[in-house]
């Protein structure tokens, strides 16, 4: 098993809603540890930065303003957790990314829905891999923000 990390976002209808006590406490059942937490307020560039591989999905306007707040909060939690298998550990208790078909203990299964504008507000975003936590970090984390860098 090998040390990875993650990113965890807590998306601005997570924040709305009052679930980041409720998530962190999920999530630390894991054990992993949080070597990085900051709330930001997403410009354009960095959500269209972060959703650039679902360009051409036609709801990728949605995203982008819904990860920009427009229809929430205009903040998001960035946390950055550290630990053996972590992503697979996160993305378990997360949930799958369509909150109707997510596990219904998940994250996104108990606090996600979808709009009839079809947006899925799945409350969380997680890393899928190490390549995509490594790309996710560097792009939301400056390194002197994390106690640990491993990328
Ligand atoms: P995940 O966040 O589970 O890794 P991605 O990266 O494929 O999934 O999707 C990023 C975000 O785009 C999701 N969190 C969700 O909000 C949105 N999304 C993905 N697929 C759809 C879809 N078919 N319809 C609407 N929104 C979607």
């Amino acid at each position: 098993m090998k040390v990875e990390q993650c990113l965890v976002l807590i998306k601005p209808d997570g924040l709305v809603k009052s679930l980041t006590g409720d998530i962190i406490s999920k999530l630390s059942e894991t054990q992993l540890v949080i070597v990085g937490a900051k709330i930001v307020q997403v410009t354009k560039e960095l959500a269209e930065e972060h959703y650039q591989h679902l360009r051409e999905e036609k709801f990728f306007g949605e995203l982008i303003r819904y990860i920009m707040g427009e229809f929430h909060t205009k903040r998001v939690l960035a946390l950055v957790y550290q630990g053996e298998d972590a992503t697979a550990k996160i993305r378990k208790i997360v949930g799958a990314t369509n909150p109707e078909l997510a596990e219904p203990i998940s994250i996104r299964g108990k606090y996600g829905r979808v709009t009839t504008r079809g947006v899925f507000e799945n409350v969380v975003h997680a890393s899928e891999s190490q390549k995509e936590a490594e790309r996710e970090i560097k792009l939301w984390f400056r390194p002197d923000e994390l106690v640990n860098t491993i990328f």
